[in-house]
């Protein structure tokens, strides 16, 4: 009788493992899965650590990466999810280069079933064609950023911004944060604002045109939308015999390696944080859609501010990233 028992409760441990791959649970990896992931393209150097911990995240995973470098252009993205879409992937991973012009494709992908996950910056398009997002809070950010300055300053500072990617949500809502903050104190005020498109040329030839346009000793502090166009403008500033994070002080976003170099070097004072590990949280999002779990719209990843005080073990311990 005992041995009709314990055949009996083996069967069921067995009915039970099988039951679960036959409704094609995923294995909570994604392990085998074939993901296509359109990015934004390598402009930054935090844009490549993004990229690279996303491929790195696959690879340890086992799962199939399609991988679009799109350039920073659009039309790039949207072929390439055009691409994916043909090639029948079993979701699709999307860096928005901009915020608009989305939803076509994105209806495209949704009529052939594929799921989207959106990483990093945000598209407008309706959130019914998108499955969640997996971002920072850019506003946040912003906010931080200009805590920050107003601290330092004592509310006093003519400020020069270096903005990133014309209508790509980074910008608009750093921007939006930073300028919600400083507009409760009279004495801080922007005195020159253009893009530099998140690159290290851009950031360098703004900062230029600034220096031109403007007397230097009447600027206080370049705020920058990222780490890269303020590693350009440190460049600017001393070729025109500007001592910067002295002189003029500087606040941005990423917490690249080079931004903590530039700190040790005297060059620059304060870095909001932006995590490049968000390819795990949006494989997991993917897994627990295909498992036919309900998934919140918004996945955060976090970030705090850094200062030249940690910059030699924050250097240590991100180089390589
Ligand atoms: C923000 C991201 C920005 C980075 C830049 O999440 O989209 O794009 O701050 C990058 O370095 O170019």
């Amino acid at each position: 009788m005992r041995s009709h028992k314990l055949l009996f409760s083996v069967l069921m441990l067995l009915l039970v493992v099988f039951g679960a791959f036959a409704v094609g649970a995923q294995d909570n990896s994604g392990a085998g899965l074939t993901i296509g992931f359109s990015q934004v393209g390598s402009e930054s150097a935090w844009r490549t650590s993004f990229t690279n911990a996303v491929i790195a995240e696959a690879e340890a995973r086992g799962i199939n990466l399609l991988f679009s470098d799109g350039q920073q252009r659009q039309e790039n993205q949207i072929a390439a999810l055009r691409s994916f879409i043909a090639q029948g992937v079993d979701a699709i991973i999307l860096a928005p280069v901009v915020e608009t012009g989305w939803d076509e494709v994105l209806q495209e992908a949704a009529d052939n079933g594929i799921p989207v996950v959106i990483v990093d910056r945000n598209v407008t398009a309706d959130e019914s064609l998108y499955v969640t997002r997996v971002s920072s809070d850019f506003v946040h950010e912003g906010r931080l950023a200009a805590a920050w300055l107003v601290q330092a300053t004592a509310g006093q500072c003519n400020i020069v911004e270096l903005q990133g990617t014309v209508g790509s949500s980074a910008a608009l809502d750093r921007q939006q944060g930073f300028n919600e903050v400083i507009a409760l104190f009279s004495g801080m005020q922007i005195i020159q604002s253009q893009s530099g498109d998140f690159t290290r040329t851009g950031g360098k030839e703004v900062m230029e045109s600034f220096l031109n346009a403007v007397d230097p000793s009447t600027i206080c502090a370049v705020w920058s939308h990222n780490d890269d166009m303020l590693i350009g403008a440190i460049e600017a500033m001393k070729e025109a015999g500007i001592d910067p994070g002295q002189d003029i002080l500087t606040i941005s976003v990423d917490a690249i390696p080079d931004i903590f170099q530039a700190m040790l070097d005297g060059d620059a004072n304060a870095t909001v944080e932006l995590s490049p590990n968000m390819g795990g949280p949006a494989f997991d999002a993917v897994v627990a859609y295909l498992n036919g779990e309900t998934l919140p719209r918004w996945i955060p990843v976090a970030g705090g501010i850094y200062f030249p005080d940690t910059a030699a073990e924050e250097l240590a311990r991100r180089s390589g990233s």
